[in-house]
C-alpha cells in the first residue's frame, strides 16, 4: 500500500508515503487557485477528517478553506469558497493573507483553536481564532508580534497556564523554537528556547519550527518540527523529531540527530518552492498510534504520510 523505495529503500521509513499521493491539489478546488498546501488538521466529532488548507490564489495572497473526508484520504468535499478569508479592514495585520494554520481541540473551552500566520505588513505574526464547526469563527486578533509564525497550542494547561510553540526572529536572523505561557490565551510571557537550530552542516542549521501541535503520549509530548538547509541550489525543509517532558515541556527529554523524512517524490521536489515537506496537522488513533501527517509538497500541493507514534517514540529512545 505505501511506496518505501528511493535511496533509503533498505530502511525502514518512519514515514510512508501515501500511494495516492498528492492527494489534494489546485486542480481540485472548486474555484481557480495558484496553489494548495500546508494544511491544518483535525478529527471532527462525527469521525470525519478535516483539512484546513493554505490556499494561494492568484493575486499570491493566501486564505485558508476547509476539506473533509470520511477516510481522510479520498473523497473530498471542499467549501465552494473561501472559508477563513483574511479580514484586512478589521484586521490590518492579515493585509497579505493567512496562512499555515495548526488546528488544536481545546477541551475546556469545547471550542478548536487555530494558530495561523498573519501576514502583516511589519512581517509574519501569530493570531489565534476560535470555532466550533469550521463555519463561524471568532478572531482574538494577534498573539505574538512580527516576527513569528509556526505556532500550536498544548491542547491543555500546563501547571495551571496555557503553553504555546512557535518560531520568533531574533536578533541575527536567529530562528529557534520558543514556548511561551499564558492565564488567558491573550497575555504571553516566560518565553524561552525550547529547540534551537544547530547551525553549521546540519539538516536544521539554518532555522527550524514547529509543524503539526504536539503530540500527547505516555513518554511526553511528541513533537515533529522542520529544519532548514540554505544549500548553494536554495533550502531543503525536512522534518526531524523532539520528546517534551509531559509536566515540564520546557524540558527535552530526546531530540534526534538524523531527519525522518526528506523531500524524495517528485511532487515535493518539483513546485512554487521545490525541496519542501511542511506539515502543519496529523490525525492520531489513540488506540492503534497510527498517525496520518498531512503535509505541504513543494508548496504546490496536499500530500499524507502514515506512520506510527510508538515506531516514534522507539526510535526517538534509541537515540
Ligand atoms: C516557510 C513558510 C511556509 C512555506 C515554506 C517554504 O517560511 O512560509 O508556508 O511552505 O516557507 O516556502
Amino acid at each position: 500500500m505505501f511506496t518505501n523505495y528511493g535511496p533509503n529503500a533498505r530502511f525502514t521509513d518512519l514515514f510512508r508515503r501515501a500511494e495516492k499521493n498528492p492527494i489534494l491539489a489546485a486542480s481540485d478546488w472548486p474555484y481557480q487557485v495558484n496553489s494548495v498546501f500546508n494544511p491544518g488538521a483535525s478529527r471532527l466529532s462525527d469521525g470525519q477528517t478535516l483539512l484546513l488548507a493554505r490556499v494561494e490564489d492568484r493575486t499570491g495572497i493566501s486564505h485558508l478553506t476547509a476539506a473533509r473526508s470520511q477516510d481522510g484520504i479520498t473523497a473530498w468535499r471542499i467549501d465552494p469558497k473561501p472559508t477563513f478569508a483574511p479580514d484586512p479592514k478589521n484586521y490590518p495585520e492579515e493585509e497579505w493573507g493567512v496562512e499555515d494554520a495548526r488546528i488544536v481541540y481545546l477541551p475546556e473551552l469545547e471550542q478548536y483553536a487555530i494558530t495561523y500566520t498573519a501576514y502583516s505588513g511589519r512581517g509574519p505574526l501569530v493570531s489565534l481564532a476560535l470555532t466550533r464547526d469550521f463555519k463561524t469563527f471568532e478572531r482574538r486578533g494577534i498573539i505574538m508580534q512580527p516576527e513569528d509564525k509556526d505556532a500550536a497550542l498544548f491542547p491543555q494547561r500546563i501547571g495551571g497556564r496555557w503553553a504555546l510553540i512557535h518560531r520568533p526572529v531574533m536578533p541575527g536572523s536567529i530562528r529557534d523554537i520558543h514556548l511561551s505561557f499564558s492565564p488567558d490565551l491573550q497575555h504571553w510571557s516566560d518565553s524561552s528556547v525550547l529547540l534551537a537550530s544547530r547551525r553549521g552542516n546540519w539538516w536544521d542549521a539554518n532555522k527550524i519550527g514547529l509543524c503539526s501541535p504536539p503530540i500527547k503520549t505516555l513518554e511526553g509530548w511528541l513533537m515533529i518540527y522542520h529544519g532548514v538547509r540554505v544549500t548553494g541550489a536554495g533550502v531543503i525543509y525536512r522534518l526531524g523529531l523532539a520528546l517534551l517532558d509531559l509536566e515540564d515541556p520546557t524540558r527535552i527529554i530526546r531530540r534526534g540527530d538524523e531527519w525522518v523524512m526528506s523531500p524524495r517524490e517528485p511532487y515535493e521536489i518539483i513546485g512554487d518552492v521545490g525541496y519542501v515537506v511542511f506539515p502543519c496537522g496529523q490525525v492520531v488513533d489513540e488506540a492503534t498510534g497510527e498517525i496520518r501527517l498531512y503535509y505541504g509538497a513543494a508548496d504546490s500541493s496536499i500530500a499524507v504520510a502514515h506512520g506510527n507514534i510508538n515506531e516514534m517514540l522507539d526510535w526517538l529512545m534509541k537515540r
